[in-house]
């Protein structure tokens, strides 16, 4: 593997999951590995799990670790090529790329969308501007449109969970206060796409995901029909993707109870709000999956830098 900006990068993926699933009950095997090599991760946005699973990954593989909020801590950085800085920001990419590149051997980003203008967001400017001027490869830990580390993740626990060759999954909407991404549902869609599973998609008229991902997948406009005989229910917010940015809804009949779900396991990637988007009575039972999914966020990333250190090595 050469970079993980979206889940393209995957060669295989059946066997990107059996190598994480290995690492996880052997993860310190590979030491040697990343030893007197560094991962620069790069925050422009707030994270708990991202930020310390990829760094107890590296750590697991015996890399060093330099963390970065960008936001708080270094030179607002201008991402147009040819302007007159002459505004706020103080350092292009150009440079602060060629620079982190000397420090560190795999750069990490995150990097959330405006949501309000649609076209910047899919022109994916940030991370393709690391990739563009970095001389490193680049690991994608959110970006405006994707998190396949999240969605690696996922396919990881439907995985080690299902009890059937084919699951029914059911990715649902559920009620936010505040206007989300889109890249959780765009890359747990794609992923989905890419196993073997029984996949449909459900929430309100005018929170239609981007075509170009949901493809061939069954979207299902009544919840309560599209949760029938449902194996896996993952929930999530986002805003609207036509009124771009826009909250359409926040109707509370779309949160996960357990009467909704009757046996389903749960899964969300989390942080996620108590009994707006899902109910204490399914966190808090043994249906939930979100603590085990969270730990998958190591082995994930584990596999995901074992990769591309090994790629690195030939
Ligand atoms: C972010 C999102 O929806 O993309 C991060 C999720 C991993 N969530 C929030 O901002 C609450
Ligand atoms: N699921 C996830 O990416 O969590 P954080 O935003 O806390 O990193």
């Amino acid at each position: 593997m050469q970079q993980y900006i979206d889940l393209e990068d995957i060669d295989n993926v059946d066997s990107l999951i059996e190598k994480a699933i290995v690492l996880k009950n052997n993860p310190f095997a590979h030491k040697e590995l990343g030893k007197n090599k560094t991962i620069g991760m790069l925050f422009f946005n707030s994270s708990l799990r991202t930020r310390l699973s990829t760094q107890k990954a590296a750590q697991n593989l015996g890399m060093e670790v330099m963390i970065m909020n960008l936001n708080s801590d270094s030179w607002g950085l201008e991402f147009e090529d040819g302007t007159v800085m002459d505004a706020c920001t103080a350092e292009h990419i150009k440079e602060a790329a060629a620079v982190i590149s000397q420090y560190v051997d795999i750069i990490a980003l995150r990097a959330f969308p405006t949501l309000s203008d649609k076209a910047k967001d899919e022109e994916e400017q940030i991370i393709k501007s690391f990739q563009k001027y970095a001389s490193v490869p680049v690991v994608n830990m959110e970006s405006a449109t994707a998190h396949p580390l999240q969605a690696l993740t996922d396919a990881i626990t439907i995985k080690e969970h299902q009890t059937k060759e084919r699951p029914k999954v059911v990715l649902t909407w559920a009620p936010h206060p505040r206007a989300l991404p889109h890249a959780v549902p765009n890359s747990f869609a794609k992923m989905m796409q890419m196993i073997d599973v029984d996949f449909v998609i459900t929430h309100p008229e005018g929170y239609e995901l981007n075509p170009k991902i949901t493809g061939d997948t069954p979207i299902v406009y009544n919840q309560d029909e599209a949760l029938k005989n449902a194996d896996f229910v993952y929930a999530k917010n986002w805003s609207s993707y036509n009124d771009y940015g826009q909250i359409k809804s926040t109707d509370k009949n779309w949160m996960i109870t357990l009467e909704k779900i009757k046996q389903a396991k749960f899964m969300h990637c989390l942080p996620v709000r108590r009994n707006m988007i899902v109910a204490d009575e399914v966190l808090d039972s043994n249906q939930s999956l979100v603590i085990q999914q969270a730990n998958n966020r190591t082995y994930a990333a584990q596999a995901v830098l074992k990769e591309i250190l090994e790629q690195r090595g030939k």
